[in-house]
């Protein structure tokens, strides 16, 4: 039998910048607990005689020592403070925008797209590809990802896409799959997420969880990349497990759904979370993940010089690490960010990435690794490049 022709070799895909940009807004644990425990005493109060006659449950007040052993988390940063601070509102308070105004998602991520093509050695001219991934979309059309395009001037084509915390490794895959096949030479993957609009800041077990940040990519063919700091992408592996232990179920159904006499839970429109089944599942299922594609491109775990993982809770990360290397991390090997920024969903492996790479040098390989709702997890597996003459 005649031997098959090789398959013909991808190109070598790499990260060549990234960007970052938050509000400037901080909310520290003290200020939340300060604002939420006000909340509850009111709403306790205007409900006792259901809470007395047993139909509803007092709601708890929250306990700021709780939130950063439970979590790691110290503050956040939001879009508007005062709005999820008034003990009335427990949401941001955005003013209205016309059509012809830049939307919020769009306008936050200028500045972070900017910093990562500045990094790239780019300007929004080369860009001919842009992916927005996100969990929070502030509408259905016309796309985020295509607004931006028109506001930076980019060319070719842009779509949104949504995998929770898992956005940002799942547009890369699709960003380095386009970059593979030749439909795109320089991809822009973004992560605008606004989650204080969609987290429920009213109930004790969620208020604390996320916070609001952006983070950009460029991906771009080895080939064609100019920048010094380049990231050569050795593989991309993507997962997903049904679960509804993560769910938020806002969308264009809402005001068609016919449920004679049933109001609909204005909690069920914004995050909700089983955590304890989220921390039990999940935590095995990335350490399986992460060690099944590592193995696949044969390297092992000690090889690893960092783990850029979602940065949902302290505790989780360091369970996934030490189920990948078989000990506790220390914060070289696993990098933490949502001390300060909280979870803010897709962004936050992205940011540990942006943050904590300066210090590796030329073959280091490491692991971008996010997870989330769906269930879903989606792992980079990247090593520095050796510079260009
Ligand atoms: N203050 C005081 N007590 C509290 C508080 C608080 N703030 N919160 C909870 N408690 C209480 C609980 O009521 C409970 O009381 P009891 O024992 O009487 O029932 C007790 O403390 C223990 O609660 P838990 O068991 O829930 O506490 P845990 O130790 O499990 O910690 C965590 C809770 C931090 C939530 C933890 O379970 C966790 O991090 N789990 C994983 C979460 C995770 O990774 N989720 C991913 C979600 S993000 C995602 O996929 C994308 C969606 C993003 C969308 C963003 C939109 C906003």
């Amino acid at each position: 039998m005649n031997a098959r022709p090789a398959a013909p070799q991808s190109p070598t895909v790499v990260i060549s910048g990234t960007g970052l940009a938050h509000p400037a807004h901080t909310i520290t644990n003290a200020e939340l607990v300060v604002s939420l425990t006000e909340a509850v005493t009111v709403w306790n109060t205007e409900h006792a005689s259901e809470i007395e006659r047993g139909e509803l449950a007092a709601r708890a007040a929250p306990d700021e020592e709780f939130i950063l052993k439970a979590s790691g988390i110290e503050s956040r940063y939001v879009i508007e403070k005062e709005g999820v601070l008034d003990p009335t509102r427990m949401r941001p308070l955005l003013e209205h925008r016309s059509e012809d105004q830049l939307g919020i998602q769009a306008e936050m991520s200028v500045p972070a797209v900017m910093e990562a093509l500045a990094q790239a050695g780019r300007s929004p001219a080369d860009v001919d590809a842009i992916i927005v991934g996100c969990s929070n979309l502030q509408r259905a059309y016309p796309a985020v990802s295509i607004e931006l395009q028109h506001a930076l001037g980019a060319g070719g084509w842009a779509y949104d896409m949504n995998v929770a915390c898992s956005s940002a490794t799942f547009s890369m895959q699709a960003a380095a799959d386009a970059l593979r096949s030749g439909s795109a030479s320089c991809v822009v993957v973004v992560n605008p997420e606004i989650t204080s609009g969609h987290n429920n800041f009213e109930l004790r077990d969620f208020h604390f969880i996320f916070g609001d940040a952006c983070t950009a990519v460029v991906m771009e063919r080895a080939d064609d990349a100019v920048a010094t700091d380049v990231w050569e992408v050795l593989g991309t592996r993507l997962a997903t497990q049904f679960s509804n232990n993560i769910r938020n179920d806002f969308g264009f159904l809402n005001s068609s759904e016919a449920r004679p006499g049933v109001a609909r839970d204005p909690h069920e429109l914004i995050f909700r979370q089983r955590g304890q089944q989220v921390f039990k599942e999940v935590c095995p299922m990335v350490a399986t993940h992460i060690k099944g594609h590592l193995s696949a491109l044969s390297l092992d775990a000690q090889q690893v010089r960092r783990f850029w993982l979602h940065q949902a809770n302290l505790k989780m990360n360091q369970l996934i690490a030490k189920g990948v290397l078989g000990r506790v991390p220390d914060e070289n090997e696993a990098p933490v960010v949502l001390n300060e920024f909280a979870n803010t969903s897709s962004a936050g492996s992205v940011i540990a990435f942006h943050r904590h790479r300066g210090d590796l040098g030329a073959g280091d390989v490491g692991v971008i690794c996010s997870f989330g709702a769906g269930y879903s997890v989606g792992s980079i597996i990247v090593r520095k490049a050796t510079a260009k003459e």
